[in-house]
C-alpha cells in the first residue's frame, strides 16, 4: 500500500536541493556584489568617498531605528487607566446582587459616604505611604490642634482619622491620617488606607527616601485611578543638600507624570536626646522638630485651587471605580455560591434518580433532562446564555467521557467509600448512585469553573476538567457526595442506613 511514496520523496529530495543550489548561488553573488562595491570605493577619491560612506551609514542606522520601531514589544503602561463606570450602572449592579442576596452593605455604605461628602462640600486630603514615613507627624504639623500618635516604631496609626486643617490662605481642609501600607501581615489596615485614599480629592504620597518597588507600584495605582498626586520626600533634615537634590532629581524623572508636585519637607516629629543636667546627672528629653512644610502648602494651596466643586468628578470616579471592581468581585463570589449549592441540588436529584432507576445503569446523566437542566442553571447564574444545540453538544461530549469511565468511577467510589462504614450493606445500587452523584457533581464544578473563567460555554474544556475530576476525585468530594447519599437514603425512609 505504501508504494506511491517513493516519486513523491524523490521530488522533495530535488527540490530541496534545487533550493539550496540557488540559496548557495545567491549567496556568492551577494558576496561579489560587495566585493566589487568594496574596491569601487576603494578606487574613488577621498572626497567622493568620505560623503558616501556617511550617506550609506546614515541610511542603514535609519533602516535600523525604523525596524526597531516597529518590532520592538508595546510598552505597559503601569497607569492602567481604570475603566470609568455611571453612577446609574453601579447602583443597578448592587440592585441585582441584592437580589441575590449577596452582602452588599460595604458597597451602599461606600456610596452613602460618597454622598455625604459632596454634599460636605468640604475637601479631602488622604496622607499616603509606607509605615513611618512621617504621616501621622505631617498631621501634626498641618492642624497643630491634632494631635495624632506618632511613633518610631512602624504601624502606630491603625485607624483613618480626619482632622481639620488649614492652608495659609485659610482655605479648610479635612486631612486624613490613615494607617501606613508595607507593614508584615498589614493587609487589613492597608486596605483601609487604600480605600480611604481613594475617598479622598488629592493625596499627599509620603517616602522618606528613595522609592521602593512596592511604592513605585502604589504610586501607579493610585496614579491609575486619576487621583491628583503630590509626591512628598520626607525627613528632609535628614539628607544634606546634595543628597536631597539628587533625591528630587531622580523623583522628577521617575515621576513627573504621576504627580502633580514634587516636593521635599520636613514635617517634623520628635527626636529624643540625653542632657546633662547642672549637678551632673543626664536627663532623656523629647522634643519636637521644627516643621519645614513651606512647598507642601503651597503645593495644596495649587491643587486645591478650583475647590471641592472642581475635584469631586475625579473624586467620584475613583471611588465608582472601586466600587464597581469591588462589586464584580462579590458577583464572582455570589455566582460561585449559586454554583455551588446547584450542583449540590443536581448531584442530590441525580442520586435519587440512580436509586429509584429500574435498571442501574440507565443513562440519566447523558440522555436525562437533569443535564440539560444543570447546564442551563448554570450558565443563567455566570450570565452565559447558551442554545439548545450547544448544551447538546456539551452534554453528548462528556457523555462519552461518562460512559468510558463509568467502571473507573465505580471501582474508585468503592475504594473511597471504604471510609463509611456500613455502606457496603447497602449493595450495588446505592455504589453506582453514589458514582453517578460524582460524575454529576464533577460536571457541575467542571462546568461551573469553566463558566467562570471563560464566560462560554466551552464544551473542549469542561470536557478536560470532567475527565481530570474524575481521575482522580478528591477524598473531600467524594466524602460530600456520598453525604448527599446518605441524606437522599434518610428521607427516602432506608432502612439500614449507614452510620
Ligand atoms: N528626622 C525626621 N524624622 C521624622 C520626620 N517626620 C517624622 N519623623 C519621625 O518618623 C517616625 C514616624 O513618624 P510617624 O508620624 O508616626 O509616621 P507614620 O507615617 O504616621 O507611621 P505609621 O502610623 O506607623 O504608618 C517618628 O519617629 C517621627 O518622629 C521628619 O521630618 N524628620
Ligand atoms: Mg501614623
Amino acid at each position: 500500500m505504501s508504494r506511491p511514496r517513493l516519486p513523491l520523496r524523490l521530488i522533495f529530495l530535488a527540490a530541496l536541493a534545487i533550493g539550496a543550489a540557488l540559496l548557495l548561488g545567491l549567496v556568492v553573488a551577494t558576496l561579489n556584489s560587495l566585493f566589487e562595491f568594496y574596491q569601487r570605493l576603494a578606487a574613488m577619491p577621498i572626497w567622493l568617498r568620505a560623503p558616501l560612506l556617511v550617506a550609506g551609514a546614515f541610511v542603514l542606522g535609519a533602516l535600523g531605528w525604523l525596524l526597531w520601531r516597529l518590532a520592538r514589544p508595546a510598552k505597559k503602561s503601569s497607569l492602567a487607566a481604570v475603566i470609568p463606570v455611571s453612577r446609574n450602572e453601579i447602583d443597578a449592579r448592587i440592585d441585582a446582587l441584592r437580589e441575590r442576596h449577596a452582602e452588599t452593605v460595604a458597597l451602599e455604605a461606600e456610596l452613602v459616604e460618597l454622598d455625604r461628602r459632596r454634599a460636605s462640600g468640604e475637601v479631602y486630603i488622604a496622607l499616603f505611604g509606607e509605615i513611618s514615613t512621617g504621616k501621622s507627624s505631617l498631621i501634626r504639623a498641618l492642624a497643630p490642634q491634632a494631635a495624632p500618635e506618632v511613633d518610631v516604631r512602624g504601624g502606630t496609626t491603625r485607624h483613618v482619622e480626619h482632622h481639620r486643617g488649614a492652608l495659609p490662605d485659610g482655605r479648610a481642609l479635612i486631612l486624613a491620617d490613615v494607617p501606613g501600607t508595607g507593614e508584615v501581615d498589614g493587609a487589613i489596615h492597608e486596605q483601609l488606607a487604600r480605600d480611604e485614599a481613594l475617598r479622598a480629592h488629592a493625596v499627599v504620597y509620603l517616602a522618606a527616601s528613595d522609592l521602593t518597588r512596592a511604592q513605585d507600584t502604589e504610586l501607579g495605582w493610585l496614579a491609575g485611578f486619576g487621583k491628583p498626586l503630590v509626591l512628598a520626600l520626607n525627613k528632609a533634615d535628614l539628607y544634606d543638600e546634595a543628597e536631597r537634590a539628587a533625591l528630587l532629581q531622580r523623583f522628577g524623572q521617575r515621576y513627573a507624570k504621576r504627580a502633580r508636585t514634587i516636593v521635599a519637607i520636613s514635617a517634623g516629629g520628635s527626636e529624643r536626646y540625653e542632657r546633662t543636667l547642672g549637678d551632673g546627672r543626664r536627663e532623656r528629653v523629647e522634643r519636637e522638630r521644627a516643621p519645614e512644610i513651606a512647598p507642601l502648602l503651597d503645593a495644596l494651596e495649587a491643587l486645591t485651587a478650583t475647590g471641592a466643586a472642581g475635584l469631586e468628578p475625579a473624586r467620584e470616579a475613583a471611588v465608582l471605580a472601586e466600587v464597581g471592581r469591588r462589586g464584580d468581585e462579590l458577583a464572582r463570589a455570589t455566582a460561585s455560591r449559586e454554583s455551588a449549592e446547584t450542583v449540590a441540588k443536581y448531584t442530590r436529584r441525580a442520586i435519587v434518580g440512580a436509586m429509584a432507576a429500574v435498571a442501574p445503569g440507565s443513562d440519566i446523566l447523558i440522555q436525562g433532562a437533569l443535564a440539560t437542566a444543570l447546564v442551563r442553571e448554570l450558565a443563567r447564574i455566570h450570565g452565559v446564555p447558551v442554545r439548545e444545540l450547544d448544551v447538546d453538544a456539551l452534554l453528548s461530549r462528556v457523555g462519552l467521557t461518562v460512559r468510558n469511565t463509568t467502571a473507573i468511577v465505580l471501582a474508585i467510589a468503592g475504594n473511597a467509600l471504604k471510609a463509611f462504614p456500613g455502606l457496603g450493606t447497602l449493595g450495588g445500587g446505592v455504589l453506582h448512585a453514589i458514582a453517578y452523584g460524582l460524575v454529576f457533581d464533577s460536571l457541575g464544578h467542571a462546568l461551573a469553573d469553566t463558566l467562570a473563567e471563560r464566560s462560554t460555554l466551552d464544551a473542549a474544556d469542561v470536557e478536560t476538567r470532567v475527565r481530570a475530576l474524575l481521575a482522580e476525585p478528591a477524598r473531600e468530594r467524594v466524602e460530600r457526595v456520598t453525604r448527599i447519599a446518605f441524606d437522599a437514603l434518610r428521607d427516602s425512609g432506608a432502612q439500614d442506613r449507614p452510620r
